[in-house]
């Protein structure tokens, strides 16, 4: 695996596997917050986001960014899908990859050096980045989602309130809870080297999968009749899971379209205005059968299933219903 270390690309750097043969995440770095009165004032043209389409945690914030209006306010540029030895690269040329808006940078690791000369850390997307100071304001995707969804009213083109204050220690713990076993988990399977790990992690992925079915018989989202900041996070992992999770990291117990509620929550949040153009199937496919050797080692991308994201889902018999009035 590759990273970053004093500032210099290193490409032997570290193992994301332990010796116990569990995978283990590592800790991003840059943490800080867009807020009024502090360093990084919330104001439209002077964050960018740097993200792939492929990835799940930079695809929360693309989704917040969409569903709250904020295209204008935030601009964006799309890394190549795959991964090489080099890390996120940027490849305007190919199909749905944009430049380096900021800095016309090559590799998106140019710009880790950029705000850190000495940067030891993963190269991560997604990177919240400041034009102003011209560094990095946060590289978490949890926390840039909620910047979004807390700081940017006075910007934001739709009346959407993904983070309501009364519901945030609801959200919060939703967050929570489906983190380790459902976004943190695939990858737990996906990339584990030994049995007990990958057991371990597909016992705690599909039970919470069938808690989570349970839960969304009765009500239309995770936290109730509103859609928020929990939904996004558990929708960039449903959305991949039939095309690459069941496939790629052997998530094969069950597909989500098998499941009887939250086959239809996710097409229902597929539908909400603002979501399907935000999912780009192709860059997601490209990248985990070709990014990863140790899994996939002679990238073949899977073709199936052909999943019908589009088709009528009757969850608005539930209560609770698209937030997104556009504000024109
Ligand atoms: N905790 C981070 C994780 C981000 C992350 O792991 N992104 C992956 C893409 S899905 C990445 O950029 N990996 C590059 C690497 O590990 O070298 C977040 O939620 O923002």
């Amino acid at each position: 695996m590759n990273k970053l270390v004093d500032g210099e690309w290193r490409t032997d750097a570290y193992e994301s596997t332990d010796d116990s043969g569990s995978f283990e995440r590592q800790q991003t770095t840059f943490r800080d917050r867009v807020r009024e009165g502090g360093e990084f004032e919330p104001a439209a043209g002077r964050y960018h986001l740097y993200v792939s389409y492929a990835c799940p945690w930079a695809h929360r914030t693309l989704l917040a960014r969409s569903l709250l209006g904020l295209e204008e306010a935030i601009s964006v540029s799309v890394v190549d899908p795959y991964r090489g030895e080099d890390g996120w690269q940027f490849t305007p040329e190919k199909e749905g990859c944009t430049v380096d808006h900021v800095h016309g940078a090559d590799y998106l690791r140019e710009l880790y050096v950029r705000a850190d000369p000495e940067a030891t850390c993963r190269v991560t997307v997604p990177v919240l980045w400041d034009t102003e100071t011209d560094t990095v304001v946060n590289n978490e995707s949890r926390e840039i989602m909620r910047m979004l969804a807390t700081e940017f009213g006075a910007v934001a083109r739709t009346e959407v309130d993904l983070s309501p204050d009364d519901r945030r220690e609801e959200i919060d713990a939703v967050l929570d809870a489906i983190y380790e076993p459902i976004n943190n988990g695939v990858y737990r399977a996906g990339f584990a080297t030994r049995q007990e790990p990958y057991d371990e992690a597909i016992d705690d992925l599909f039970d919470a999968l069938a808690h989570w079915d349970e839960v969304l018989a009765d009500q239309r989202y995770l936290v109730g009749d509103r859609l928020t900041e929990a939904d996004l996070a558990m929708f960039t992992t449903l959305v991949r899971f039939d095309a690459v999770y069941h496939t790629h990291f052997m998530c094969n117990v069950a597909q989500i379209h098998e499941y009887d509620h939250l086959w239809p929550y996710l097409r229902d949040l597929y539908q909400t205005p603002g979501v399907a153009e935000t999912v780009n199937m192709d860059h997601i496919r490209e990248h985990y059968y070709t990014t990863h050797p140790d899994v996939n080692p002679h990238g073949i991308v899977a073709r199936g299933p052909d999943l019908a994201f589009d088709a009528p889902h009757e969850r608005d018999r539930l209560t609770g219903g698209p937030p997104t009035a556009l504000l024109e």
